[in-house]
């Protein structure tokens, strides 16, 4: 049974909420960054579809809270395993849009860093930026901020 320790003085205001059953958080995770360059802060999610299908999802920031969620980019089924992977968010190419980081966990200690650049359409697919040799650099020994 759930218990609330809720004091009305802390009384959460939402910004964004979805319909019943139209969003499982245990599928998501979550980065900000100003993804179309605004100069107001975003929201991001990938979502894991399962079958190695990975989506990222953006709720653009507004002065009252948060547009509706849009998906800005799919992988193919088998294209992107989300739990392999550790997101990030900055502006990697200097265009004033944050583009996604991704660590890519191939095993065995083989590590590549991926960048999905933010564009008005959405984001491009993911290109390797840095590839670790084999052995090189295990991801799963590295501590998330
Ligand atoms: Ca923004
Ligand atoms: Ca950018």
């Amino acid at each position: 049974m759930p218990v609330c320790l809720c004091h009305s003085s802390l009384a959460l205001s939402s910004k964004w909420s979805s319909y019943e059953g139209g969003w499982d958080s245990g599928r998501s995770r979550y980065l900000s960054g100003d993804y179309n360059g605004d100069g107001r802060t975003d929201v991001a999610a990938s979502f894991d579809y399962g079958n190695g299908q990975t989506g990222v999802f953006v709720w653009e920031g507004k002065a009252d809270g948060f547009s509706d969620a849009t998906r800005r980019w799919l992988s193919n089924p088998g294209g992107w395993n989300a739990n392999q992977t550790r997101f990030m968010s900055g502006d990697y190419t200097g265009d004033g849009r944050a583009d996604i980081g991704a660590f890519y966990d191939y095993g065995n200690a083989s590590t590549s860093l991926f960048v999905m650049e933010a564009t008005p359409g959405g984001f491009t697919n993911p290109a390797t930026r840095w590839s670790s040799n084999p052995g090189g650099w295990d991801i799963a020994r590295t501590i998330t901020f």
